[in-house]
């Protein structure tokens, strides 16, 4: 804008209108001086943003991906940004043939919301899409080696876009008992969406490079799934490709369940108590659970919290077992007894025992022996 004054003038851009307050002012009523005066011109240029900033809410131990692509020339990069809206965790790395660049899995600490900054080249459009707990085909995964890994997320998100192509992927297995549970979907093959013709086809290979299992063909005819039972530790591979030349997208479901039995709880219960407190008659043993009992694990020391003081002394035991087994018996339990003074330790007992088990009675759903 063009100023030309003789005592004073007033320099700056608002929004239409006489009294608009909202503008921004350069000069106000000033005298000339090197930046206003008679046959000067001053111009203001808007700085072009540096970053598009976008937020995310995510909880502890989150994986999040994420995948950018420009849709013009030029070049775009994403960082993800702390909490503090500052710090920056990652930036996108490699140069992945089918997209800009990628952060792949990146395992956050801590619940809240977090940033996803692009910046680049001034003018390129992008497209930056995010993932929460599941990650992005990125090019070239075609070999067993070259498989990228998956590693903690709940799947990924991929592509076969030429009828040869293949996708490999890798995740680890670090202990036998491990189930494997595979299950691809093609996102957008309903009516009145966009065309996904993809017929996905799936195998599992071992560390050692070998075919464990091949998907079996689910209820639409096109999608599949495995589940093995992992019987070596490793990074195991699964590997997509298509079946009859069919190209598109695919989501491919990971699932590793540990199926070893564990103890998760041990708790004592007063059997026959009629104590208004721990009172179960003959009734449910989950109504006589003495809660302020612990129980006393080797390298702890004792307390009065590992003792019970019950007149018909200690006569139940309530434990939790994860992934139990189909039968339990008073065989598969030993019972013993110690002062806790005697050097000899341990000595078995030979009393009338009983094993039951109340399915789904204990701590998140396991089951509990009694
Ligand atoms: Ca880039
Ligand atoms: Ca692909
Ligand atoms: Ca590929
Ligand atoms: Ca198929």
């Amino acid at each position: 804008m063009v100023s030309t004054v003789v005592s004073s003038a007033t320099v700056g851009v608002k929004a239409a209108g006489v009294s608009n307050p909202q503008r921004l002012l350069v000069h106000l009523n000033q005298v000339a001086n090197a930046l206003v005066g008679p046959n000067l011109s001053t111009r203001i240029v808007p700085t072009p943003p540096t970053s598009d900033f976008y937020k995310m809410n995510l909880s502890a131990g989150d994986r999040v991906s994420l995948a950018l692509s420009n849709l013009s020339p030029g070049n775009v990069d994403v960082k993800l940004i702390d909490t503090d809206g500052t710090t920056v965790l990652a930036g996108g790395v490699g140069s992945p043939t089918n997209l800009n660049e990628a952060i792949q899995n990146y395992a956050v600490l801590n619940s809240g919301i977090y940033f996803a900054s692009v910046s680049g080249d001034v003018g390129v459009s992008y497209s930056l899409v995010v993932a929460r707990n599941a990650a992005f085909d990125a090019e070239s995964n075609n070999t067993f080696e070259a498989a990228q890994s998956i590693a903690g997320t709940k799947g990924v998100l991929g592509a076969i876009e030429l009828s040869s192509a293949s996708d490999w992927y890798s995740f680890d297995i670090n202990s036998v008992g491990f189930q494997i549970l595979l299950e691809t979907s093609t996102p957008a093959d309903g009516i009145g969406n966009i065309v996904n013709s993809l017929n996905p086809k799936i195998e599992l290979y071992s560390p050692s490079n070998a075919l464990l299992a091949s998907g079996s063909v689910l209820a639409d005819g096109r999608n599949e799934s495995i589940q093995v039972n992992a019987s070596v530790v490793g990074s195991y591979r699964v590997r997509v490709t298509n079946d009859s030349g069919s190209l598109g997208e695919y989501f491919l479901g990971v699932k590793t369940d540990n199926t070893a039995p564990a103890v998760v709880n041990r708790q004592v219960f007063y059997n026959w108590s009629t104590s208004s407190v721990f009172g179960n008659g003959s009734g449910n043993p989950l109504n006589a659970i003495d809660a302020t009992k612990v129980t006393l694990l080797p390298g702890q020391t004792t307390s009065t919290a590992n003792y019970t003081n019950y007149s018909l002394s200690l006569n139940g035991l309530l434990v939790d077992i994860e992934n139990l087994p189909a039968t339990l018996s008073v065989s598969d339990f030993q019972f013993a007894t110690w002062d806790g003074i005697n050097a000899a330790g341990f000595t078995s007992i030979a009393v009338a025992q009983t094993v039951s088990v109340i399915a789904g009675g204990g701590l998140n759903g396991s089951s509990t022996d009694e």
